[in-house]
């Protein structure tokens, strides 16, 4: 296979969002190579090629630039359809791409939270973020605008607890699953393990003091990262007859508790804004004021997210997609986890996307 004909990928082990793709590269066996964001790549690569400061991006062996996990994800699937890492059955499919939501949206409060809340764990992602950057100084100031981001996240020392009380949860279940599968829909990796491994290898497994929590209390979820980094090519099958694994109810109703109603919160706080927001604005500002939630009784103040209604929209447009028997099936699975909600949801605005950035699309 000659160079050109592979996948760039710019993406650093440490990064939440390129711990989502990489795996899926190395399952469907497309050949790639993965480039660190240099200061370098950063200003004749990155910005000039999406107008943004974000990675992992992906520039396709034609030269075509992918944004965005999601995007990548589903182009990467569309591309390399066999075998399918999106379940094609209703439950299994609409439940992978709610879990989507939960890893991308909420699970940074445990990922931000042991990465810059504790000492060791921020003393060893600083020195992380050097050797992926190559430039110590570009990669501190860096470091310090993520650690000064942890605020507005929600993260806090009073949150602090309901954020661990939240993981250790996830851990357990997590852990009762992988002693009876090797992936959260049978064995063969989906949409779903893809996206929770941004937060639980890139940030909760290579940092110092969750590192060490997931291998003294979670060696199943420690062999479940090495399996998904280290996939047999094309292995493996979706559970048949769309089957749910027994686990992952709780799982669903631990994601419908805690992490439902904060998401929600954030959507409604949106549409709020956008209700009154200036008739010619075609696209939100990153962040749009903010808004009150809470995580286990503790009262939290986030920054307000447009991009949380976009990725919101994608398990609901799944869902909106199947025949009426497989919504029926998708309610039947949901009913009286929490996550209903997220699916009687009815977007207002409606949001889209326009040369990689978020727009207002009715
Ligand atoms: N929704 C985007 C998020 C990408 C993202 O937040 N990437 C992080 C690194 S994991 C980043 O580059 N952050 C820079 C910043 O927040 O300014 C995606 O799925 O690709």
């Amino acid at each position: 296979m000659s160079k050109n004909e592979s996948f760039r990928f710019y993406a650093a082990e440490v990064s939440y969002f390129s711990g989502k793709v990489r795996p899926i590269f190395r399952y469907k066996g497309i050949p790639y190579e993965e480039i660190d964001p240099t200061p370098q790549v950063y200003r004749d690569v990155i910005e000039p090629r999406t107008g943004l400061r974000f990675i992992p991006i992906v520039v396709t062996p034609e030269d075509q630039t992918l944004q965005d996990t999601s995007e990548i994800l589903d182009a990467l699937e569309a591309r390399f359809p066999n075998p399918p890492v999106y379940p094609t059955t209703p439950v299994q499919r609409v439940v992978a791409y709610l879990i989507e939501v939960y890893a991308d949206e909420f699970m940074v409060l445990p990922a931000m939270h042991y990465r810059w809340s504790f000492t060791e764990s921020e003393a060893k992602a600083r020195a992380d973020f050097a050797k992926a950057s190559g430039n110590p100084e570009t990669a501190s100031k860096f470091a310090d605008r993520m650690k000064g981001m942890i605020p507005l996240l929600g993260v806090t020392p009073e949150s602090g607890p309901a954020i661990e009380a939240h993981l250790r949860e996830l851990l357990d279940i997590l852990s009762a699953h992988f002693a009876h599968h090797d992936f959260l829909f049978g064995s063969r990796m989906s949409l779903g393990d893809l996206a929770l491994m941004g937060p639980l290898y890139a940030h909760l497994y290579l940092d110092a003091v969750p590192g060490r929590l997931l291998s003294e209390t979670a060696p199943r979820v420690c062999a479940w990262i090495e399996r998904m980094n280290h996939p047999v090519p094309r292995s493996g099958e979706f559970l048949a007859n769309d089957a749910l694994p027994p686990m992952l109810r709780p799982l669903l109703d631990l994601i419908g508790r805690d992490a439902a109603p904060l998401i929600l919160d954030n959507v409604h706080a949106f549409e709020e804004w956008a209700a009154t927001r200036p008739s010619d604005m075609t696209e939100p500002p990153r962040a749009v004021g903010a808004h009150s939630t809470s995580l286990r009784g503790t009262p939290l103040q986030r920054y307000t997210s447009p991009y949380t209604s976009w990725m919101l929209q994608r398990p609901l447009d799944a869902y909106g997609a199947l025949p009426a028997g497989g919504r029926a099936a998708v309610d039947a699975a949901l009913a009286g986890s929490g996550l209903e909600r997220w699916l009687a949801w009815k977007p207002n605005p409606r949001m889209g996307k326009k040369h990689f950035k978020l727009v207002f699309a009715g």
